[in-house]
């Protein structure tokens, strides 16, 4: 594929399995400089054309992303509301031709990425928004800690800005399937008692990330140069539709 810069061999055994035992061991594959300078400039370029079409909102959630639970007070881990403020736009906005798209649906990307995180079958999201979006960071506007629902997300980082728009983390805070939500230990993030981790994210750096059960969030943007990060979004269901109320979330639009 012209588009993945020739140090990544993503058809290669060895390399499968070096990237597999790096996901495993630290809950995160960094790879840098995965695209070539020229597919980053060519998503760029589309990304501040299209930036005016963007829905941006701002909203407040716990870090586990569900309804409030009144059995505990409004200023509990289980309970704090954070801020996310974003913009971005959905599949049907983006070039069928993007290098995001033809990564995307590549054979021997998909290939790697099942092998990657152990998934016998990916597919594109059924709704016809939500498998390739690119998301928008202007000045003062972040992402605020969260665990995610999926059990693995790719992004690619397509504008840097001047700073901030920092990712950090903490890995495997909690444990959903055991039902541990470790309360003690996201008070402790939240009222700055413990330091996150720090993800060095450069242009062009493939970031696949277990975020289930490792918190996040990225730091507010800073200066004038808006932070640009693709998401590639797959299920190991075929016909999977993200639901109508997230759609409206996210998108403020159901397609
Ligand atoms: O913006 C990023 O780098 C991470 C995005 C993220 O955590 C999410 O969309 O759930
Ligand atoms: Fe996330």
């Amino acid at each position: 594929m012209d588009i993945v810069n020739s140090k990544h061999p993503i058809s290669s055994p060895a390399y499968l399995t070096e990237c597999k035992s790096t996901l495993d061991r630290e809950g995160v594959l960094v790879l840098p400089n995965f695209l070539t300078d020229k597919a980053i400039a060519q998503v760029k370029a589309e990304g501040q054309q299209k930036i005016s079409d963007a829905y941006f909102c701002v909203s407040k959630h716990n870090v586990y992303l569900t309804p409030t639970d009144e059995n505990y007070p409004l200023d509990h881990p289980r309970n704090l509301e954070v801020t996310s403020s974003k913009g971005l736009i959905g599949d049907d906005q983006i070039n069928t031709g993007s290098p995001l798209k033809q990564l995307y649906h590549d054979q021997a990307f998909q290939a790697f990425v099942r092998h990657v995180v152990g998934e016998r079958e990916l597919h594109p999201y059924a709704d016809p928004i939500s498998s390739v979006n690119l998301h928008f960071a202007k000045t003062g506007q972040e992402l605020g800690w969260h665990f995610d629902n999926s059990s693995f997300a790719i992004t690619l980082l397509i504008d840097k800005p001047e700073s901030g728009g920092v990712f950090e983390y903490l890995k495997d805070l909690r444990d959903a399937d055991k039902g541990d939500m470790n309360f003690d230990a996201v008070g402790d993030l939240l009222s700055g008692k413990t330091q996150p981790e720090t993800l060095q994210m450069e242009l062009g750096t493939l970031v696949l990330f277990r975020g289930k059960n490792s918190i996040h969030r990225v730091t507010p943007t800073e200066g004038n140069r808006t932070r640009m990060l693709a998401v590639l979004a797959y299920n190991s269901k075929p016909d999977v539709l993200l639901s109508e109320s997230a759609r409206m979330t996210f998108y403020g639009r159901l397609s």
